[in-house]
């Protein structure tokens, strides 16, 4: 008897590519089917099949509070009876301004958006009109969403210009992007050294999630931030996933680094699509209608999706929601290293903030070589037992983990109860 899931895919299959709306869920990297999810609520999603899972994947990151929160949906609701969209300034969106604006420092303007993708886009058209310099650095393993000059691979070598790394994106833009290794700050200062009067921007995810997670040294952000400031390029921190994830003052507060402009996703939106970019004034100044740079979206600061990531917004901001967040998170990743060092399993795990990274390394890695070194085989055949086992991880070895406020200490123990059951038995049936 095929499953409803298994239904749904074959139906998907026929009419989206791959089944999917965004390739990552079609779990190619893990194999089988994926879960049709039809609700969620808390700490759980529930599939088309009825089966419950914890979920650690929280929709990529947006959902901090956990699914369905009754205010969050509240607000939302109560945005939706007064209208969709209107294309026209409403004071949501001037609400949500101020308060990014104010939480982050760093943000002397903000326009919103609706995706990622999106907000880091406009972020580097913005720093290219800016200083009329075409060339951009970005850092291998580092995701910033799907648009051309991101799609791009290091060439061979570190310091040659880069590769097309998807189909449809013309050498003629990829020549212009520069990938490094993350974590090396001799590359970037040998890469200003030999361009830097060419380099209109460096991009950076501050903490790594799109690699798996991947912390960074101290020093490297500190050395993008001395280098870009010597050289008069703009430093942009893609805060897409670290903002409002990792602490109320982000990766960038986390670290103590004052980029020029940040790009921000995910929790502003609570599971609705919002995103933002925004940083210095004299940099947003040249954004349209003020400057030459233009932008525009039919569906930006959407006054529904607004209402709800600001509700999520207001909710975080709740004294000690973060230190919660944080106690949990390592609780999970202290529990199931615990786990795999009884059963004599390489793994290794660390977190920051509400996000985390599950190896199976002995040591975290410090860069894509190294998470390249995992065992690919070890994460798929603990990915399936524990989604058989009803707990919801990135269904990628490449992905970082998210926690929730919703997310008990229950929940939690359930979960490294079921990563110690996991290890347990690929140890003693050897698979
Ligand atoms: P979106 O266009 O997907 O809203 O955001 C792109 C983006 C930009 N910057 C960072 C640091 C990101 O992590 C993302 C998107 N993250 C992925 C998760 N690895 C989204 C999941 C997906 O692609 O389906």
């Amino acid at each position: 008897m095929t499953s409803r899931n298994q239904q749904f895919f074959e139906r998907a299959r026929k009419v989206i590519p791959g089944g999917v709306n965004s390739p990552v869920r079609a779990f190619r990297s893990v194999g089988g089917t994926p879960p049709f999810i039809v609700s969620g609520r808390g700490s759980r999603i529930t599939d088309a099949d009825g089966k419950s899972y914890l979920d650690y994947v929280g929709s990529w990151g947006p959902l901090i509070l956990g699914h369905a929160h009754p205010k969050v949906v509240a607000a939302a609701q109560e945005a939706a009876s007064r209208g969709l969209s209107f294309g026209a300034p409403t004071e949501i969106e001037v609400e949500m301004a101020e308060l990014l604006c104010r939480l982050l420092p760093s943000l002397d303007r903000v326009r919103l958006v609706s995706s990622g993708t999106e907000a880091t886009m406009s972020a580097i058209r913005l720093a290219r009109g800016y200083t009329g310099r075409d060339l951009l650095i970005k850092f291998e393993g580092c995701y910033h969403g799907h648009s051309d000059s991101l799609l791009v691979k290091a060439g061979s070598g570190l310091l040659t210009f880069g590769n097309p790394s998807s189909g449809g994106v013309p050498a003629s833009i990829a020549q212009h992007t520069l990938v490094l290794d993350y974590n090396d700050d001799e590359a970037v200062e040998q890469a200003f050294a030999q361009h830097g009067e060419r380099i209109a921007a460096v991009i950076v995810e501050p903490v790594a999630g799109n690699m798996n997670l991947v912390a960074p040294r101290p020093e490297f952000l500190q050395s993008l931030r001395a280098q870009c400031t010597k050289y008069g390029s703009v430093l942009i921190f893609d805060e897409v996933m670290t903002g409002f994830r990792v602490g109320l003052a982000c990766a960038q507060g986390l670290y103590g680094i004052h980029p020029d402009l940040t790009t921000l996703g995910k929790v502003i939106g609570g599971g609705m699509p919002v995103a933002a970019f925004g940083g210095r004034r004299e940099i947003m100044g040249k954004i349209a209608p003020l400057g030459p740079v233009y932008q525009a979206g039919t569906l930006s600061g959407n006054p529904l999706a607004v209402a709800a990531g600001l509700s999520t917004l207001e909710l975080i901001q709740a004294p000690g929601f973060f230190v919660e967040l944080e106690r949990k998170t390592k609780a999970l990743c202290a529990g199931i290293e615990a786990a795999a060092a009884r059963h004599g399993i390489a793994f290794s795990a660390q977190s920051v903030g509400g996000m985390f990274g599950l190896y199976f390394r002995s040591e975290c890695p410090k860069n894509f070589a190294e998470v390249m070194q995992c065992d690919q085989d070890a994460f798929n055949l603990f990915f399936h037992a524990m989604l058989d086992a009803g707990h919801y991880f990135a269904p990628s070895p490449f992905e970082a983990g998210f926690m929730s406020a919703a997310h008990s200490d229950t929940d939690i123990a359930e979960t490294v109860a079921a990563a110690e059951e996991v290890f347990r038995v690929q140890v003693t049936e050897g698979r």
